[in-house]
């Protein structure tokens, strides 16, 4: 079938292309360039369609997704610190930028559109694990907006018959994440300290934990939800399900570099919550989707990936 991936020069969405092109589909790309990076597609650039634009741009994007069946929605500005910081910003690239996107869906009669929503609607309430049954309440600009998008897809879903699906990510991690950011994941940033032989900085007493997904079941994951049959309207985990706390997280990355870990603490960043992990039932029952690397395997690919 033929694709669109929004956002597809970006971390998550260069797995999601990758996986799209080792299954025979057709692929494009639009993406604004803005986080993103040619380079996160190098080696299957002659194999994809990529089109810079931004994805508020509808004619832009209507362009792109005329003929495609199913779209991947990526594109967003990925920061809760940011989108603190920014409001009106966020809301534009992450809310408006979805609502185009379904606009344009209906328009050139796309099949079913992937959102790329997050863990973060599911805000401070300290209730673990996160199941989908739960009632949301995203403590951040960035979680409302993905919380609304949400709606909008059901909406979408319910009034065109649009088919939508939302995977809500939790702390994605592996190769081609930004490690150079102040918003960038932690993992991506410990890996970066530990190959330069550097010590890594923990926010707070590092007993914080976290679900953390390879992104390649996250690939996985937006592949098996462009099939699946009856879930349209529906949002899904999409986690590893399994609460890894810092310290033990920087044990594992050390292991993996094969170096000894020098720790330093700092002060907890402002609104960090402390537990995050996810009940993967639903995902599993209803899309098939199965992790297949475990956080101590995708350590190893993610460092074999970076030395090379
Ligand atoms: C993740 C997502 C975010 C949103 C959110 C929802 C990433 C990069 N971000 O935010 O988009 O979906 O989940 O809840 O996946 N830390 C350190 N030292 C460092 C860097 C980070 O201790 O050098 C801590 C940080 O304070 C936090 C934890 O590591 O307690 C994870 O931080 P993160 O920025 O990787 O991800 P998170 O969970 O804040």
């Amino acid at each position: 079938m033929r694709t669109l991936v929004t956002g597809g020069a970006g971390f998550i969405g260069s797995h999601i292309v990758r996986r799209l092109l080792e299954l025979g589909h057709a692929v494009r790309v639009l993406d604004d360039f803005s986080t993103g990076s040619r380079d996160n597609l190098a080696e299957v650039s002659s194999d994809v369609e990529i089109t810079a634009g931004d994805v508020r741009d509808a004619d832009a994007l209507e362009r792109v997704a005329n003929g495609c069946e199913v779209i991947f929605h990526e594109a967003a500005i990925v920061s809760v610190p940011y989108s603190i910081e920014h409001p009106m910003e966020s809301h534009a690239v992450n809310v408006v930028g979805t609502l185009n996107t379904l606009e344009v869906a209906r328009r050139v009669g796309a099949r079913r559109v992937v959102f790329a929503s997050s863990a973060a609607v599911y805000g401070a309430e300290p209730t673990l694990p996160k199941v989908e049954s739960m009632l949301p309440a995203p403590i951040s600009p960035y979680g409302v907006e993905k919380l609304t998008c949400e709606h909008y897809l059901a909406a979408w879903a319910h009034l065109f018959g649009v088919e939508t699906v939302a995977l809500r990510y939790f702390n994605v991690f592996g190769p081609r994440q930004d490690p150079s950011s102040p918003y960038s994941g932690v993992i991506s940033v410990f890996v970066d300290r530990l190959l330069a032989g550097r010590g890594v900085t923990f926010f707070g007493d590092g007993r914080q934990t976290r679900d953390f997904v390879y992104a390649g079941d996250v690939a996985e994951a937006n592949v098996l939800a462009a099939s699946a049959r009856g879930v349209s309207g529906r949002a899904y985990n999409v986690a590893c399900g399994r609460e890894t706390s810092l310290l033990d997280l920087a044990t594992m990355i050390g292991d993996a570099v094969g170096r000894p870990v020098v720790r330093t603490f700092e002060p907890a960043r402002v609104g960090d919550i402390a537990r995050s992990s996810a009940d993967i039932g639903r995902a599993r029952d209803e899309l098939g989707y199965a992790p297949a690397v475990t956080v101590e395997e995708g350590l190893r690919r993610l460092v074999a990936a970076r030395r090379a």
